[in-house]
């Protein structure tokens, strides 16, 4: 098939809908076709796509899972200072939403604190409300679960599970100004428009949410536009809530409805062991009681080496320039570090401002190394908090939650 033809297929697969355009696609009927799973891939287009072709992600983009589908970016093609679209991870719970349509989309408001029910379309979100953009990380709050000793299962998300790209949109804060809002608010909980795996219509696939006081922060967006153009469906086209510096699980996509509660949201995924930690510390391998078991907010301090890959080979006497990124949740990073030494000493290295608050920073270092051998770069960010990354994976947890320990890269100078 040529090559833009397929392309062009490809696209109308994803936009329209899997099924709606598979039997066009193949040129004969599709017998049995109501019977497929609306995110089962058929394996007529699997053998020629791959899952990131199919959603117009990077080809290095790792698949971790094909139902349903989750893409990892490798670290080092995070390197931007804004994460490129087709470079931005993809963690879905259930199967993507199918024939999108932007210009009749509407986002229902309502809850127990809500003053009013209303529904507002996506074209007067657009209109009627002032625009407002800003560089956020999204993070998986799963991201670093494949290091975890017992093993946790979930994605076995390496380092790649964020992003920081410019989100644009209006205020979250606007529009619960705009419907009005009970004294009594707590929280703000979200529906999207993705539907269950099982392929049972009314069963939410994940519904999560933020306190009020996260939820009526300046950079806490219902966003429209990814890098200044609309969002890819994979990552929420044609809304999505956007919370930067906490765990991605909150930054709801496709979302069609926002309910302000006069309680903790108690969608699916916000209660028993999901996207929470235990409140205090346990032995790893422990069985923790949900009771004992605290939502995540904000996100821990981290970095992560983008250049080079890990791997690199100098010549001796070379020094090597590193760049990377890092970020502290609502915090900001007030310290960056080197190791060349497995952590007996550390360098410290400049790290910039971020462009906006809840925006990753970057940072560079020159890095000498005595002689021609096998070394490790590590890099440590420090919170202003004064909280640092730890060197091995942190405090163990059920669900392999909130892994920031420090990334690492292998170097080799040759003789
Ligand atoms: N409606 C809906 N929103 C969702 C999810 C989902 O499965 N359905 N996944 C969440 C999780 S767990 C993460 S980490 C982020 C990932 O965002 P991305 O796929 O755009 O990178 O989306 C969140 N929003
Ligand atoms: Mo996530």
């Amino acid at each position: 098939m040529a090559k833009n033809r397929r392309n062009q297929q490809r696209r109308e697969f994803i936009r329209t809908g899997l099924l709606a355009s598979f039997g066009s696609l193949l040129g004969m009927e599709l017998v049995y076709g109501k019977y497929i799973p609306s995110d089962l891939i058929p394996l007529e287009i699997l053998s020629s796509n791959s899952i990131s072709e199919l959603l117009d992600k990077h080809p290095e983009l790792i698949e971790l899972n094909d139902r349903p589908w989750n893409l990892e970016t490798p670290a080092h093609l995070l390197n931007d200072d804004v994460t490129p679209a087709d470079k931005m991870f993809v963690r879905n719970n259930g199967s993507m939403p199918q024939n999108i349509d932007a210009d009749t989309w509407v986002l229902r408001i309502d809850g127990e604190s809500s003053e009013r029910e209303v529904q507002i379309s996506l074209r007067d979100l657009k209109e009627k409300f002032k625009r407002h953009s800003y560089q956020l990380v999204i993070e998986c709050g799963g991201n670093g679960r494949n290091e975890f000793n017992p093993p946790a299962k979930g994605n076995q998300w390496g380092l790649g599970a964020v992003s920081c790209a410019q989100w644009t949109g209006v205020r979250l804060r606007d529009v619960l100004e705009y419907t009005g809002m009970k004294d009594d608010a707590v929280y703000i909980g979200y529906y999207g428009a993705d539907t269950h795996l099982s392929g049972k219509k009314d069963q939410v696939v994940i519904s999560r949410g933020v306190p009020i006081r996260k939820a009526l922060e300046d950079e806490s967006l219902l966003a429209y536009e990814l890098n200044g153009h609309p969002i890819p469906i994979a990552n929420g086209f044609p809304l999505r809530l956007v919370f930067g510096g906490w765990p991605g699980s909150t930054s709801g996509k496709w979302i069609n409805r926002i309910s302000i509660r006069n309680k903790v949201h108690d969608g699916p995924k916000m209660g028993g062991q999901s996207y929470r930690v235990p409140c205090e510390e346990v032995a790893p391998g422990e069985q923790v009681p949900d009771e004992n078991m605290c939502i995540i907010e904000s996100m821990p301090v981290k970095s992560l080496i983008t250049y080079p890959r890990t791997g690199a080979i100098l010549n001796s006497g070379q020094s090597l320039a590193i760049r990377g990124h890092a970020w502290a949740g609502d915090d900001l990073v007030s310290k960056m570090e080197i190791s060349i030494d497995y952590g007996q000493s550390w360098k410290e290295t400049p790290v910039l401002p971020p462009v906006n608050r809840l925006a990753w920073q970057h940072f560079k270092a020159t890095v000498d190394f005595p002689k021609s051998g096998y070394y490790e770069v590590w890099a440590k960010a420090s919170s202003d908090r004064g909280i640092s990354q730890p060197m091995v994976v942190p405090g163990w947890n059920p669900k392999g939650y909130l892994n920031n320990a420090c990334h690492r890269i292998a170097v080799k100078v040759r003789p």
